[in-house]
């Protein structure tokens, strides 16, 4: 059944954000032009054997040059709102503020300009994995210093675009950065370094979040009105024996390392699940750690990170089958703190990548447990989306079920659990750079052809029906909350 067509009783405020996601690196390509500085992300690709047959976002979807081409597919699809990335390295090539690229100024005034034009609203994420390389030269998210680099950077925004922009994302998916950059080594920089520095990283990313929301607090909102968060990434879990306690126990335990990790710090308790203390702790002195200290505690001499949301930003992409273990590795890592195994059902279908099981009931799950367990706030689903890889389907009749069944989710979410959701980002606006994948990957509403000089953009069927979905909701709207 079409999207379009679909005669269910989906109801959203009429004030519902209606949007699309991209990220710089994945789309802009102009890597070394105009005065762009080099990321983290152009460093990892140019070395060989980091990316899926060496490619790079040296050019990726030519977003510099063809911005007037994105707009386009905006329009086309009727979006309210917007989110995309800045590039760091493009407006300061060496990260700090001792030299702004005007250029790279001019180039985000522009876009932000024409959307307001086109009455979409923009969503900018500062920082969506791509570090500008000097900082990592310098340690990068390992060194405590980083947060004073990123509060600079965030304030240089905030005076720069936020008399447009008035929602902020400071940080995209603190727990992937931490975990595919320093613990697998899948995403730059890099570095494999299990069980030490995906904890580190994380609590930098953290004190860095916190710094530019307290900045934008103290020294802009009063002025400009607007709202910061930090986008989330969380799988939903669930017990693959609901009647083991110790599986119960374990599905919990993966919630509290992915999503509550950062969750409890800034919408619960100020610091970090209980049981993400004690596992840790509990691993250290089997290992005969017991000097170490691997999750790092929150200082009181700086800001604590609670409270410094004013919305929950939700990547949500998957669920998982969740195992307790009672193998102990005898090496740290990751997983082997969490002492579990996560399981895609095989009743569960898997579209593109491996790790992308289609769960759409799951969103709806997640969704309530960040209402009881965030103190209900307001959310927006800032990217969730359904990649393809093989031969291109511009009939891509299972995404556009996907899509359906999704918004149908979100509907019952809101009108069934009372969860306060305002927006719903699609991932993605159009095929791009898929970190690691290249561009095997695609997960766009519009079809990018890579072959091509001219990187024509052509709607997908899920785009039109995507954009038919969000003219007939915005037309039927009733519900107001
Ligand atoms: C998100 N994983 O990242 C990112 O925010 C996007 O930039 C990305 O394109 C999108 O999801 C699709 O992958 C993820 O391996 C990257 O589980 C990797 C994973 C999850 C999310």
């Amino acid at each position: 059944m079409a999207l379009s067509k679909n005669t269910s009783v989906e109801d959203f405020p009429s004030d519902f954000a209606w949007g699309a996601a991209t990220a710089a690196y994945q789309i802009e390509g102009a890597w070394d032009v105009d005065g762009r500085g080099a990321s983290i992300w152009d460093t990892f690709c140019h070395s060989k054997g980091r990316v899926f047959e060496d490619h790079t976002g040296d050019v990726a979807c030519n977003s510099y040059q063809l911005w007037d081409e994105d707009l386009k597919c905006i329009q086309q699809l009727g979006l309210t709102h917007y989110r995309l990335s800045f590039s760091w390295s493009r407006l300061l090539p060496d990260g700090t503020t001792h030299f702004i690229n005007p250029r790279g100024v001019a180039y985000y005034s522009k876009v932000i300009d024409d959307l307001i034009a086109s009455a979409v609203v923009p969503m900018v994420t500062l920082n969506h994995f791509d570090l500008p390389q000097a900082l990592q030269d310098r340690g990068g998210w390992k060194s405590p210093e980083i947060a004073d680099a990123f509060d600079s950077y965030a304030q240089f925004c905030f005076r720069t675009f936020g008399d447009r922009v008035k929602l902020w994302i400071t940080l995209n998916e603190p727990y992937v950065c931490a975990k595919l950059g320093y613990e697998s080594g899948l995403f730059a920089p890099g570095l494999k370094e299990p069980g030490t520095s995906v904890y580190l990283v994380g609590h930098n990313l953290l004190r860095a979040h916190a710094r530019a929301w307290h900045s934008y607090n103290t020294h802009f909102r009063c002025l400009q009105r607007g709202k910061v968060s930090i986008a989330l990434n969380s799988d939903w879990a669930e017990p693959l024996d609901p009647c083991c306690t110790e599986d119960v126990a374990a599905a919990q335990r993966y919630m509290d390392f992915n999503l509550g990790w950062f969750a409890c710090p800034v919408f619960g308790t100020g610091d970090y699940p209980e049981s993400m203390r004690s596992r840790i702790e509990a691993q250290n002195l089997k290992l005969g750690l017991n000097e170490v200290q691997r999750l790092p505690k929150f200082s009181e001499d700086e800001p604590n990170p609670l409270g410094t949301a004013d919305f929950f930003a939700l990547n949500y992409y998957t669920s998982r089958k969740v195992k307790d273990t009672s193998f102990h590795p005898s090496e740290l890592s990751f997983i082997g703190d969490q002492g579990l195994e996560a399981i895609i059902d095989p009743s569960w279908p898997v579209c593109g990548v491996s790790w992308l099981a289609v769960m759409p009931e799951g969103l709806r799950k997640l969704l309530k447990y960040i209402k009881e367990t965030c103190n209900n706030p307001a959310v927006y689903i800032t990217e969730n989306g359904f990649s393809q890889i093989g031969p291109v389907e511009f009939e891509d009749i299972d995404r556009c079920q996907f899509y359906q069944d999704t918004l149908q989710q979100v509907s019952k979410a809101i009108t069934e659990d009372g969860v306060n959701v305002k927006g719903y980002f699609s991932w993605s606006l159009m095929d791009n750079f898929e970190w690691s994948d290249g561009f095997s990957v695609r997960f766009g509403l519009f079809h990018v052809d890579f072959s091509s000089p001219e990187l024509k953009r052509t709607m997908y069927r899920s785009g039109r029906e995507y954009a038919a979905a969000i003219k007939r909701y915005r037309r039927n709207t009733k519900l107001d909350k």
